[in-house]
């Protein structure tokens, strides 16, 4: 069942972070076939098309369709995804996700792309030389005559290697594990820290694909901000929990945007959980860390509680309200002065936006 909330008239908002998103609708099924469709853009890079499907599909209808009538105003659903909804209401399937889902470049490309480190560009290129299985990949790599060399293709080598581990998901009581162990590191070399699990996890999500942990520290202010991922990375590291760090990004200054979400200092690396743990598994986990200086550090854990696509409307919506919005902080477009948000809360309240539990947040 569906909480009250869902039933709200604004479910119908252009914006998802004006909606109110479970993690379960009552339309799953019609939600798995456009979700085919949408990955198969997402693997030609067709963006604004992948983008048109995940809009449609990050909306919540409070009931099962049943009818076309019923989602006359829905927003974003052009003639393409009306004629796909009017189909799978007939037929309970929609032939475009049946064709993708036994067709061999879209396998191959979503397999592909289930290593850390290989995305869709990477992918189409690993499918166009005519690799089709990981040992494929293996070869290749082993092989002189990969053009990746040593270093292009060092990102996924070992995300080949862990492949089979990294793509088992992480129960709750395990991220919370992870939390515990990220915090006591983080008290050993910076006392009065603080810090949140974001991501999945925060939305209510039972498993995880990875775990995303925001901290801060009371001295880490503007330019103090330096080196407290590195710093915490190589503590880990020295304790045998960090075995790898995939990529990292310094915030440069001026800030550049250079990942496209943030410029907070982030480090994404894989985690081993000590043999001591209850919760071993000998199972290698994809662990994000990522430092706000203090007075940004509600907005980045905004930022990184997701889901993408509330993040992707936050975005919209702040720039309507004449401000900007990205994890590392709100600021003014006309003057370019930054709000400091004193909780999360505040965060919305600055944003002209009304409260949404992170567990609705899952457009
Ligand atoms: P993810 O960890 O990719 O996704 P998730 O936690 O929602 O789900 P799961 O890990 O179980 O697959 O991203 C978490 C949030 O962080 C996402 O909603 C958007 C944000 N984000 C950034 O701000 N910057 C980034 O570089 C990435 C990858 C994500
Ligand atoms: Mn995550
Ligand atoms: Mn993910
Ligand atoms: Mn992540």
């Amino acid at each position: 069942t569906l909480p009250d909330l869902v039933y709200e008239p604004r479910y119908k908002s252009r914006f998802a972070c004006e909606r109110y998103s479970p993690l379960i609708c009552p339309n799953q099924d019609l939600v798995k076939e456009l979700h085919i469709i949408k990955l198969a853009r997402e693997m030609e890079s067709e963006e604004r098309s992948a983008l048109s499907y995940s809009r449609a599909i990050s909306v919540t209808f409070p009931e099962k369709i049943k009818s076309m009538s019923q989602i006359s105003d829905i927003p974003y659903l052009g003639d393409k995804l009306t004629g796909m909804i009017q189909e799978f209401l007939s037929k309970s399937t929609i032939s475009q996700a049946r064709q993708l889902s036994s067709d061999t470049r879209y396998q191959t490309l979503i397999s592909f792309t289930s290593v850390y480190g290989i995305g869709p560009h990477t992918a189409r290129h690993l499918y166009d030389l005519g690799l089709r299985t990981f040992d494929d990949l293996s070869r290749y790599l082993g092989s002189d005559d990969n053009a990746e060399g040593s270093g292009g293709s060092f990102a996924w080598r070992e995300g080949l290697r862990l492949r089979d581990e990294l793509s088992v998901k992480i129960p709750r009581a395990e991220v919370e594990e992870m939390g515990r162990l990220v915090d006591r590191a983080l008290q050993d070399i910076l006392p009065g820290s603080e810090s949140t699990i974001c991501g999945g996890y925060r939305r209510g999500k039972l498993e995880s694909n990875d775990v995303d942990i925001v901290f801060t520290h009371p001295q880490g202010q503007g330019n103090k901000a330096n080196n407290m991922v590195a710093r915490l990375v190589e503590r880990m590291r020295k304790d045998g929990l960090i075995t790898h760090t995939m990529r990292e990004s310094r915030s440069l200054r001026p800030a550049t945007n250079h990942d496209g979400w943030d410029t907070l200092d982030k480090s994404l690396t894989i985690f081993n959980l000590p043999k001591t743990s209850p919760y071993y598994k000998g199972i290698h986990r994809r662990l994000d860390l990522i430092y706000a200086p203090r007075e940004v550090y509600w907005t980045a854990v905004v930022g990184w509680t997701g889901s993408t696509m509330f993040e992707r409307d936050l975005r919209l919506w702040a720039k309507q309200k004449g401000l900007k919005f990205d994890s590392s902080g709100i600021t003014r477009r006309r003057d370019t002065k930054a709000l400091y948000a004193t909780s999360e809360r505040d965060v919305f309240k600055l944003l002209e936006l009304e409260w949404i539990e992170p567990r609705l947040r899952n457009a």
